[in-house]
């Protein structure tokens, strides 16, 4: 954990910089995604030269917002942000030459602990994007269709279309901003709220075949593997989104979903209602996140999983 420092002092350290290379998370989602594409534009406004690290393990469906910022082979900064990034082990393969020398972390995960010399967290925000947009503010750059369209990318994946708890007034005020600037909000919030894939439909009916519920239906647990995935054509753009499918059913306070991976490791994703805290959850069993997201991933057999994941449960909110 870096020291902590205002959005002011973070807009100064970026202002000092003339070769800026910025960091996303393993797996990336639309928050790290866009978080990066709009620093990126937004310091390339102001004359920096400024670039994403290649992160090889995004999908098609997001590649397109970030991958003309693409750092070359054999870049070399001279300042190393990160954005949404809450843990050393959320470095992808390629980032890893640079743990321990981040500048600085840009986060909005409460549990943050990602090795850096300074950070700003702001853990009630609910995206990285929001914080990214206030940064952009502190900058002094002129908010464009370039910056807006990747900050309202992950501020709609993050926030389920401004449908969690997380959002807030001024999460609307941002966004009323970045579509003031004329970007199509709709095409976004239909390519990743609206529409679904078949085999992402087909996934769904594999989860729920695969859930338990306990404790009187308000928890349910379920799973898939990436066997599965492979059977029905599913691919990593099918599985985003696919954690909060089961906190949907009416009466599940506490949703669970366990996937493996290729290491043999099982991932833990938790979502919860209102009233109940997954980060405290899932770091009983070594994992972070916010509130009402978050996730472990486990090194054992799927039944040890299992155990661990109900028994930290249990120890949270009492008998299943
Ligand atoms: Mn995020």
């Amino acid at each position: 954990m870096g020291v902590e420092i205002t959005i002011n002092d973070c807009a100064a350290r970026l202002s000092a910089a003339n070769k800026i290379l910025i960091l996303t998370h393993s797996h990336p989602d639309g928050d790290t995604i866009g978080s990066s594409a709009g620093l990126c534009a937004a310091l390339r406004s102001l004359g920096k030269t400024a670039y994403v690290i290649k992160n090889s393990e995004i999908t098609p469906k997001l590649a397109e917002y970030v991958d003309k910022y693409f750092a070359p082979d054999g870049f070399v900064p001279d300042f190393v942000c990160s954005v949404d990034v809450a843990a050393d082990s959320m470095l992808t393969p390629e980032e890893r030459v640079y743990a321990g020398k981040i500048d600085l972390c840009i986060d909005h995960h409460g549990t943050n602990s990602l090795t850096a010399a300074e950070q700003h967290i702001e853990p009630h925000s609910p995206a990285c994007c929001e914080i990214i947009f206030l940064l952009t503010k502190a900058l002094g750059v002129t908010l464009t269709p370039e910056i807006a369209l990747p900050l309202y990318l992950g501020t709609v994946t993050d926030t389920g279309c401004f449908l969690y708890s997380s959002v807030t007034a001024r999460t609307h005020e941002v966004a009323a901003e970045l579509i003031a600037t004329g970007i199509d909000f709709y095409e976004i919030n239909r390519r990743f709220v609206e529409t679904k894939r078949r085999a992402q439909l087909r996934l769904e009916s594999l989860v729920m075949d695969s859930a338990q519920f306990l404790r009187g239906g308000e928890v349910a647990i379920g799973k898939y593997t990436l066997k599965q995935l492979d059977e029905i054509g599913a691919t990593d753009d099918d599985t985003q989104g696919i954690a909060s499918m089961l906190r949907s059913i009416e009466g599940v306070r506490l949703s669970i979903l366990m996937r493996d991976s290729k290491d043999g490791s099982w991932r833990v994703s938790m979502r919860s209602l209102p009233g109940l805290d997954c980060s405290k959850i899932v770091e009983r069993i070594g994992g972070g996140g916010h509130v009402a997201a978050a996730g472990a991933t486990l090194r054992m057999s799927y039944d040890e999983a299992y155990d661990a994941v109900l028994a930290a449960v249990r120890a949270e909110i009492g008998e299943l």
